[in-house]
């Protein structure tokens, strides 16, 4: 059962999509008060656990910390960081009461969870303006698919998304391009999709391609499908300024970028230098940007990931400004008057300040609505613009399409992946956490930079990453420019590599078939390990293993010099290991806790009590992948309900 409760005048999202019946009483559990903003407050019993929050740092359980929904370019995943790229503001507390909330709030809003106080949950923001819907359930899961249904269905990629793609930051030419799939495909190691990052743009302006380093794009395109490689171009939030640029000239003509208070059309640098950003939050704005997409797609492109959506500012002119201007101060300094740490901070506060988003405003069915205001529904907008069009642009074919920067909505059109992580092997216990909280949330094609994106990565942390990666819906190794080359064949025995991505593609027929059950059914494709034993105490507590769709359970190793792990079995399971010799060893574990000993080069899996999962021979693409030789292992006798469709038409 679901209820609604307004406060104010809320702002429209769209979050929700299912009518829910406005409640004439307070919320059934905690309180709220209206007395400065809006705050909900709620005692937690001592064994609460608080679920949700999608894109968030730190565990699965997420008491004990203090989080802000505040759509953030934060390249710094540290522990302490309260804001990331998405505003997921969806929570579970399942305990003493078992509820959940969901706080649909365009802008800036902080969650207490026993931060302060170490049994309090506050949730507050500064305008009471909102919508707040509560969630009674059987249990978390139960709370989980009723609340997906009232926001729709979960964005369905197409099926080669389902295989590995590379990327990397710096990539140039038509060679570089060249050069990395060479590796792969020489060194045959499976793969799908190569990433195109800023560097193909002519500088840097979205839906064009650099003609000195692409003379023929199309056929670039088409050289690279015939050896099943699919291109995935970014575009960025920041429309170059440039006489003759058509997009930008479009875009002034017809009012579709943010303006300033006085009209003005707000420039903000980022990648191409000074920009302007359309207006996504305005119909028509986004109708036009979204057919922008066109440019490439009948170029042959069927994918794209959207980046610094937040949107992500270096700095705008104001604040430039200012910033010359307190130089110019100190400029002619004969007496060391220099405020040395004003000098050093001014130029950190340049970027993503809070400042310049007071500065402009989108026109919101003919309402000038101050930027700030509705800060966390920037990134959505822009995939959305994106996913209404392609809908026109493609209407027989999916696309690829992930986003950086999110609000619980955008799930319908695209994915995401979890941005600028680093090649630390807490991050990649991190990618673990948020996957679960991520599908509470309605965002099922997700996954990390895998090997991680700033800092050099090892060659075991790669192996260890990929192998929980070939679990990940996304399965990407990205890397930022000036790191460590992190392409699976620069490394050492490469035939290691070779064979942890080719499980990928042995367990795609499972993985694509249960990804589509989840999308179909409004249900989850990672669960916590509770929420399919709710009653076993010990699985209550575990955040290091994950159920993935109905058959299996992950555990990977994700410390460094390790020769295994130990994993903990609710029930009896078989024990899987994906030998590098091709073989695929089964032991039946008895319930409780075991030390797995898993190597380097070999990937593990759990199958649960009388269960069996589909696989098949490894292929290079998922396009090769022979169905013909299907089979199952795990349980025998046990019975599996494959999904299959043809991978590509809309459903
Ligand atoms: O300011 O396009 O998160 O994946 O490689 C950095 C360059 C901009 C941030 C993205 C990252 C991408 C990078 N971008």
């Amino acid at each position: 059962m679901i209820t609604k409760h307004t406060y104010g005048n809320p702002f429209n999202t769209e979050a929700v999509v299912e009518a829910v019946p406005n409640a004439e009483d307070a919320p059934a559990y905690g309180s709220v008060s209206l007395e400065k903003g809006f705050a909900f407050s709620y005692t937690m019993a001592a064994q609460d656990i608080v679920y949700g929050l999608g894109e968030a740092i730190r565990g699965i359980n997420k008491r004990g910390h203090l989080y802000v929904s505040n759509c953030s370019d934060t390249p710094d995943h540290l522990e302490d960081m309260a804001s990331m790229y998405g505003a997921h503001n969806f929570l579970i507390i399942d305990g003493e009461e078992t509820f959940g909330l969901f706080f649909d709030y365009p802008t800036a809003i902080t969650f207490d969870i026993g931060y302060t106080l170490q049994d309090k949950l506050t949730v507050s923001c500064e305008e009471a303006d909102l919508d707040l819907y509560v969630i009674d359930g059987e249990n978390a899961y139960d709370i989980v698919k009723q609340f997906r249904k009232i926001i729709g269905r979960s964005y369905i990629p197409p099926k080669f998304a389902f295989g590995f793609g590379q990327s990397r930051w710096g990539y140039t030419t038509a060679d570089d391009f060249k050069n990395v799939v060479k590796g792969y495909r020489e060194n045959h190691i499976p793969m799908d999709m190569l990433y195109m990052d800023i560097d193909y743009m002519e500088s840097y302006k979205d839906f064009t391609v650099n003609e000195k380093n692409f003379p023929d794009f199309k056929a670039f395109v088409d050289e690279m499908k015939a050896q099943d490689i699919h291109l995935v171009p970014i575009i960025d939030a920041g429309v170059k300024i440039e006489e003759g640029y058509d997009v930008y000239e479009e875009g002034v003509e017809n009012n579709y970028f943010c303006k300033r208070e006085d009209g003005s059309d707000f420039a903000a640098a980022v990648w191409p230098g000074r920009t302007h950003f359309p207006d996504v939050l305005n119909k028509e704005a986004r109708e036009w940007f979204g057919g922008k997409y066109e440019t490439l797609i009948s170029q042959g492109i069927d994918g794209f990931w959207n980046d610094m959506n937040e949107p992500a500012i270096f700095y705008s002119d104001e604040g430039l400004a200012k910033y010359k201007e307190f130089l110019q101060t100190y400029q002619n300094d004969k007496d060391d008057q220099i405020p040395f740490f004003a000098v050093q901070y001014l130029p950190k506060t340049l970027s993503n300040s809070p400042e310049d988003y007071k500065r402009f405003y989108h026109n919101v069915d003919g309402k000038m609505v101050r930027h700030d205001k509705v800060h966390n529904l920037f990134g959505y907008n822009m995939t959305r613009a994106a996913g209404e069009a392609f809908e026109k642009i493609s209407p027989d074919k999916r696309i690829l399409m992930f986003s950086r920067s999110s609000y619980i909505g955008m799930h319908r059109y695209g994915g995401i992946w979890t941005g600028d992580n680093k090649s630390w092997w807490s991050h990649l216990l991190l990618n673990l956490k948020m996957m679960p909280t991520l599908n509470m949330c309605g965002f099922l094609y997700t996954g990390a930079d895998l090997g991680g994106f700033g800092a050099n990565t090892t060659r075991d942390l790669l192996l260890r990453w990929l192998a929980l990666g070939i679990f990940t819906p996304l399965m990407r190794n990205h890397s930022a420019i000036r790191t460590r080359d992190q392409e699976c064949y620069r490394f050492e025995n490469v035939e290691d590599f070779r064979h942890v991505i080719g499980i990928r593609y042995r367990l795609i027929p499972y993985l694509y078939s249960e990804y589509m059950k989840a999308a179909l059914n409004d249900d989850m494709y990672f669960k916590p390990l509770a929420f399919d034993y709710p009653k076993d105490e010990m699985a209550r507590e575990i955040e290091d293993q994950l159920m993935l769709g109905n058959e299996v359970m992950i555990a990977p190793v994700y410390t460094q010099n390790a020769s295994g792990r130990y994993v903990y079995l609710p029930e009896e399971m078989k024990f899987v290991k994906f030998m590098p010799d091709g073989s695929i060893y089964e032991e039946t574990l008895p319930q409780g806790s075991h030390f797995v000993k898993i190597a380097l080069n070999e990937v593990s899996m759990f199958i649960r009590k009388g269960k069996c999962v589909p696989v098949v021979d490894v292929a290079e693409s998922v396009n090769k992948i022979d169905m013909g030789t299907l089979r199952y292992i795990g349980y025998e006798n046990a019975e599996y309900d494959l999904y299959e469709d043809d991978g590509i038409s809309r459903i």
